[in-house]
């Protein structure tokens, strides 16, 4: 399928071509524009689907174990444990973790570092089976909206107190980090969701997802950020209406392979949250854990004590 990046350049292109050679081209050079054009759509399909493939959108096979972990925000007891479950499972376990590694809360000392500088070591050494994906306060840090809470601009307090060279670090680690993990059998996590239906009108939502850049966020209205982007939606949403979940599952499963439920963290709630068959939030205090091979088409299929578990 031909997408509207592709048309655009290709527009553009023969309007050059034309201005180039101006009007009464002869059969050879109209014959030649022809042809050219055909190579070059070509190339930026091919250039596009392998610049796109993988890039935001991290897809697992139908074989294995994944356990999903919801906001750590700088707890580094929560961390501790969940890499010690991780690298206590088998060889084929997929760690996804679900965003906001930042920012602590009252009640437990902040180490947002200590978390983040383990985290990358984690990354780098398990590439394939650990999938930390961003949240709404790395994304502050990379063209997003700064971030509050409790009367103080935590983006701002954080980075204060770090060295330059360590910002630079965690700002590398955040912009190479994906949104969304799609499973070979039907479900998509993300940090937050649904991806709204007004925002998806149409579009090829996996490719869109893959080509997004975090930059550029920082200045536009965030309300507009939060409701119109396909980020923002990823990063902020709150509202799991269900026309929005259909829609947004149904975007995902347009590559054939069929998505039936949605998992985020990002919103507080008392151990974990089923909204509508098709919607799961879950907070610290629990976690996911998932056969791959296992077909599961609501949320209502999961368990307490075998899928959703107390940590
Ligand atoms: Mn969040």
């Amino acid at each position: 399928m031909m997408n509207d990046r592709i048309k655009k350049i290709e527009k553009r292109y023969k309007k050059e071509l034309n201005a180039l050679l101006g009007e009464g081209k002869t059969l050879l050079q109209q014959e030649l524009i022809k042809r050219l054009e055909s190579v070059l759509v070509d190339c930026l399909a091919e250039n596009n689907e392998a610049a796109a493939k993988d890039r935001r959108v991290v897809s697992l096979p139908r074989k294995g174990n994944l356990k999903v972990f919801a906001d750590i925000h700088g707890n580094w007891k929560d961390y501790s444990r969940i890499k010690e479950i991780f690298l206590g499972s088998g060889k084929d376990c997929y760690l996804v973790l679900l965003g906001d590694y930042i920012h602590g809360s009252p009640g437990y000392q902040d180490e947002s570092e200590k978390v983040l500088d383990d985290l990358i070591k984690l990354k780098k050494r398990y590439r394939k089976r650990v999938i930390p994906l961003l949240g709404d306060h790395e994304h502050s840090y990379i063209g997003g909206p700064n971030v509050s809470k409790h009367g103080v601009n935590q983006t701002l307090a954080f980075e204060y107190r770090l060295s330059p060279d360590k910002m630079k670090k965690y700002r590398e680690f955040f912009r190479s980090l994906p949104l969304l993990v799609k499973t070979d059998n039907g479900i998509a996590i993300s940090h937050s969701g649904p991806v709204r239906a007004v925002v998806i009108n149409e579009v090829d939502l996996i490719y869109e997802t893959n080509m997004i850049d975090y930059d550029d966020f920082a200045d536009i209205d965030p309300y507009e950020f939060r409701d119109n982007t396909i980020l923002g939606n990823l990063l902020w949403n709150r509202n799991y209406n269900q026309e929005d979940a259909r829609a947004f599952l149904d975007a995902l499963s347009q590559d054939g392979n069929k998505c039936f439920l949605a998992v985020y963290g990002h919103t507080p709630v008392d151990g974990y949250r089923m909204v509508g068959g098709n919607q799961l939030i879950l907070s610290p205090s629990c976690f996911l854990e998932i056969d791959l091979s296992e077909r599961i088409k609501s949320v209502e299929q999961f368990k307490r004590g075998m899928h959703i578990k107390k940590f």
